[in-house]
């Protein structure tokens, strides 16, 4: 497979995240995908590429161009207010929860931030907006090449990732949807219709959201259960779309300390829900963080088991687009993905 790597990930690195009243070091870091791309040199899965120009236009038939302004003026902005800020990270510490305005965009910098997030865990740096920008582009580029028919599969090979990030917010260590843009492209070069198949640890709440109300694109999801994980407040059983799109949104919550048969059997169930909607195009959220090891998570997903997901995902027969997600067992994930990478190509 094709791998569209981001050479601009190193510019975004969090130092801090807000965990019971205090700033603890960021989980999402650099060596998450240093770590990846040293397992691909010693397991080679295909040529690495870095992406093309970034296709705004369609980011922004994904994300409100209001929302994609902001990320790329919020470091400026933010060393606006005072240049010491050039070494304090962006963390939103006010929302506009129910019953306040989210029509009128605040002129004040702080709010403005709580009006496009959803958690104080997600750093803005100097260089997020660039490392996301670009890992947008591998997402397009990764999706454009499969729809071509060269490839029968791509990997955006990035982070930040992306499938927490909605139309207009960022949360969970996500900007841009990855995901959600590589589904974009998809269809856009005609795949009639796209599933994304989430199996990160964590419930895919902004791709949800962003075709929450879309027929053309199935979203389904394997994850932690909201009542007790991360994301909280999105991702029951009973969440199936809405509108047009009613139907075509499946979560797939499981409790906490799964292992592979139960996990493995809400994977059969999510293919089979693929197959019924005729996807003619898959979109995989790949996140690793369903690891027994994993420091964030409750899964108890072992090494031997992530070959036999990439072969459950091929056997779809589908042109398929992989895209990073979480995975922070920061050690064991490049040999986690590229099982995955490898069962699948077997
Ligand atoms: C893409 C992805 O996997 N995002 C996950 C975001 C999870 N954010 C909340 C993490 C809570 C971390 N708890 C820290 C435990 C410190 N020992
Ligand atoms: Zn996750």
């Amino acid at each position: 497979m094709l791998i569209f790597h981001n050479p601009s990930h190193h510019a975004h690195s969090g130092r801090h995240e807000m965990f019971r009243g205090r700033l603890v070091p960021c989980h999402e870091t650099p060596a998450r995908l240093d770590f990846v791309l040293a397992e691909l040199q010693r397991r080679p899965m295909g040529e690495l590429r870095a992406p093309g120009a970034l296709d705004r236009a369609l980011v922004e038939r994904v994300h409100a161009p209001a929302y994609v302004a902001f990320l790329e003026t919020a470091w400026t902005d933010w060393l606006a207010l005072d240049p010491d800020n050039a070494g304090l990270d962006v963390l939103p510490s006010t929302w506009p929860v129910r019953g306040f305005r989210t029509d009128v965009v605040p002129a004040n910098f702080a709010a403005r931030v709580g009006l496009y997030s959803f958690d104080a865990g997600s750093p803005i740096t100097a260089g997020t907006w660039n490392a996301a920008a670009a890992g947008a582009a591998c997402a397009i580029d990764a999706a454009r090449v499969v729809a071509g028919g060269t490839q029968r599969a791509a990997m955006a090979l990035t982070r930040p990732p992306g499938h927490h990030a909605g139309p207009d917010f960022f949360g969970g260590y996500c900007f841009l949807n990855n995901a959600a843009l590589a589904a974009q492209a998809l269809r856009e070069a005609g795949a009639a219709r796209v599933a994304v198949l989430d199996v990160d640890y964590h419930h895919g709440n902004g791709t949800q959201t962003i075709f929450h109300e879309r027929a053309d694109v199935l979203t389904v999801s394997i994850h932690g259960d909201p009542a007790t994980e991360y994301p909280f407040y999105l991702g029951h059983a009973d969440e199936r779309g809405a509108g047009a799109g009613l139907g075509f949104n499946l979560n797939l919550p499981l409790p906490a300390a799964t292992g592979f048969d139960t996990w493995l059997a809400a994977l059969r169930h999510g293919i089979e829900a693929v197959a019924r909607f005729g996807a003619d195009a898959l979109v995989v959220a790949l996140g690793v963080d369903t690891f027994e090891g994993d420091p964030i998570s409750h899964f108890r997903l072992q090494r031997a088991d992530y070959p036999r997901i990439g072969a459950a995902i091929a056997a779809c027969g589908l042109p398929t687009v992989f895209t990073l997600e979480g995975g922070y067992a920061v050690a064991e994930i490049g040999e986690n993905v590229v099982d995955v990478l490898e069962g699948f190509e077997a």
